[in-house]
């Protein structure tokens, strides 16, 4: 690969900015909060002591400030990996990339990324309303089969592959896990488990309203498999920080309970607890 990027595939604004995230490389923070709602990037910002930034674009709303005297950003994404795939490639080029020469930086910057989301459980002991800390995850999303060099086998897989018995969706599937010392801020969360990511929030997660999702044992069957939530974004970010050598961990807040048929009362006193529990851990 030639080492200058051409303008159809490094796409940057007037202004010099990447393309969808519409940001400079001095309006982010080495530790950076995702969240998918774009409403909650203002909820978490309101606990900086200061905002500096703030900038959009479509879906993609960030704020960059200061907490406590750290600096710190947090951005939405949107819904769903293929968001993912723009947020993290143009992340890591905004500290990877030289935009003005578009050439690949020879020293290697690598991010701190803390999703902050919700998700529904398949275990039917985990409550609602609750944090749940991803350690693996499986992706049903198919993204990292258009990537080289990614790594399709870890332990967590071996066991899962064996035993997944939707032959057709099986060469879709890819894996990956935590970044182990971000985890670690989080090892007092009421619950750890392995996240399935989902191409949908209907039938790709069992849901059936007028159309007939793909079985109706599909919840059973995953949580058989030691799977304890949905989401739609962690498999991307994990994988993706996994190529391009940044760390990340996801918390998500449990909004429904699958198994149950319950959905929270009161999601946003949920969410505001969210917010001030990871806070409190990853500002020092
Ligand atoms: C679906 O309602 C959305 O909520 C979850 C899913 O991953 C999906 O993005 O996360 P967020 O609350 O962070 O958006
Ligand atoms: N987000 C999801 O993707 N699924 C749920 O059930 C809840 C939140």
């Amino acid at each position: 690969m030639l080492n200058k990027l051409a303008a159809s595939e490094l796409v940057l604004n007037d202004d010099g900015s990447v393309y969808h995230l519409n940001l400079l490389p001095e309006d982010i923070a080495d530790k950076i909060i995702l969240v998918g709602d774009p409403d909650r990037v203002a909820k978490v910002s309101k606990y900086f002591d200061k905002v500096e930034i703030k900038k959009n674009k479509r879906e993609f709303y960030t704020h960059t400030g200061t907490l406590r005297g750290e600096r710190i950003t947090v951005m939405s994404t949107g819904i769903g990996t293929e968001n993912i795939d723009i947020v993290m490639n143009e992340l890591d080029a905004l500290v990877n990339i030289d935009l003005i020469n578009k050439e690949f930086k020879t020293e290697h910057k690598a991010l701190e990324l803390f999703r902050m989301g919700t998700c529904g459980s398949v275990n039917p002991d985990v409550q609602v309303d609750n944090m749940l800390v991803t350690q693996n995850v499986v992706g049903l999303d198919g993204l990292m089969h258009f990537y080289q060099d990614y790594e399709f086998e870890n332990e967590f897989s071996r066991n899962f592959l064996e035993k997944f018995p939707y032959a057709k969706i099986k060469p879709m599937l890819y894996f990956a896990d935590w970044s182990e010392d971000l985890g670690e801020l989080y090892k007092d969360a009421k619950y750890h488990g392995n996240t399935a990511t989902f191409p949908g929030f209907y039938a790709p997660q069992g849901r059936q309203l007028r159309l007939k999702a793909l079985d109706d044992q599909f919840l059973e069957t995953l949580n058989d498999l030691d799977i304890t939530n949905f989401e739609m974004e962690t498999s991307a970010i994990y994988a993706l920080s996994k190529l391009l050598g940044h760390k990340a961990v996801t918390v998500n807040n449990v909004i429904a309970n699958r198994r149950r048929g319950e959905f929270s009362t009161d999601h946003h006193t949920s969410e505001k607890n969210l917010i001030e529990w990871v806070l409190e851990r990853i500002i020092n």
